[in-house]
């Protein structure tokens, strides 16, 4: 089965910044594909496709590790 979760990430400006976030996401265990919405100067959406639980405290991390950081949903 597969989970898909959304998430708000700041800081994300150009086309590499989405590759760092995507590359950080993939390596999550369990992760699919990871789909980012790149809106510079604002809270770029980011959906994660993955067919394990997915941990948002990982997510977090994996976001942290590229450089950016998560915002709650709002
Ligand atoms: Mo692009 Mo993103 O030159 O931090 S990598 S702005």
């Amino acid at each position: 089965m597969t989970t898909t979760a959304d998430y708000l990430v700041e800081g994300m400006t150009c086309g590499h910044c989405v590759m760092s976030v995507t590359e950080e996401l993939t390596a999550l265990e369990g992760v699919q594909h990871v789909e980012v919405d790149l809106r510079p100067g604002a809270a770029s959406t980011v959906t994660v496709s993955s067919d394990a639980p997915i941990d948002p405290d990982a997510v977090r991390a994996a976001v942290g590790e590229a450089g950016y950081s998560l915002s709650d949903p709002r």
